[in-house]
């Protein structure tokens, strides 16, 4: 017998209701719009940045358009802010984090032979050490609660290389393989570890891109869909790995690209 069509069946699989999820750099752009999008499929969201200010606006912005926010400000590259302000968030009011997001990421373009150390270091730190300090501290009440899900975002460039963008490859290439290795080693505790990879998106990290003709001519014949992506266009991956829906799902990289990567 044909199952009749039962759309809020299909549904409840996305559903995060009582779900809480920290996005960091959440204040703005990608990690913004994930944000919005895992709030308007129920979970309430703990919006991230260093800058306490912002962070307060966009909680404001969240709670005015009645999408459940919190605010935790604390620099992501900095381990001793991590470890405390999570410790302080889980014990005063945000609660256990049901879903991480690690979103943050700089670019610091520049020639590999041209390229300072503290360019290196620093889009290291942001891009790939701070997934592995943020996530290390959040797992562990998820290893003990059995249950938890981490998205990391990754990018287009932790598989494919563009000159200047020696250290954000690196860097993306290593979260890619961050994804695998959390989970080999965490999906035993009911936590799935999956990671998004962008294509070109036009956001504030891309926008001296999008402005210039030539690249924007370029990059709009190399992507298959022949247009960049919007930040809106994330939310269904990030609700797909944040809920049920992926419960079997582990150690994948899904790429959100206009079929970039499938393209020569
Ligand atoms: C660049 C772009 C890319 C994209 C991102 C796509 O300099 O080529 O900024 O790095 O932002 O990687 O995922």
């Amino acid at each position: 017998m044909t199952p009749t069509p039962d759309a809020a069946q299909g549904l409840t699989l996305f559903d995060l209701r009582g779900r809480v999820a920290l996005i960091t750099g959440s204040a703005q752009g990608l990690g913004r719009s994930i944000a919005t999008g895992l709030a308007r499929a129920g979970a309430s969201v703990v919006i991230n940045g260093r800058d306490a200010e912002r962070v307060a606006e966009a909680v404001e912005d969240f709670t005015a358009a009645r999408l459940a926010a919190t605010g935790l400000a604390m620099d992501v590259t900095d381990e001793a802010s991590v470890v405390r302000e999570l410790s302080h968030a889980r014990d005063g009011g945000v609660g256990p984090i049901d879903i991480l997001v690690n979103n943050v990421g700089v670019h610091r373009r520049a020639p590999l032979e041209d390229m300072s150390t503290q360019a290196w270091q620093a889009v290291l730190d942001a891009n790939l050490t701070s997934a592995f300090t943020v996530s290390r501290e959040v797992a562990r009440g998820m290893i003990e609660r059995k249950s938890g899900k981490i998205i990391n975002i990754c990018s287009l460039m932790s598989d494919l290389g563009r000159p200047t963008t020696g250290n954000y490859a690196a860097a993306k290439g290593g979260l890619r393989m961050l994804t695998r290795a959390m989970a080999v080693e965490w999906a035993r505790h009911n936590i799935q570890i999956n990671g998004i990879a962008p294509g070109y998106f036009a956001t504030e990290l891309t926008r001296e891109l999008v402005e210039d003709d030539e690249f924007n001519r370029w990059i709009c014949g190399r992507t298959p869909a022949h247009r960049w992506g919007q930040p809106d266009e994330l939310v269904g991956a990030a609700i797909y790995f944040a809920s049920q829906a992926s419960s079997f799902v582990n150690g994948q990289v899904l790429y959100v690209d206009g079929g970039l990567t499938a393209a020569i």
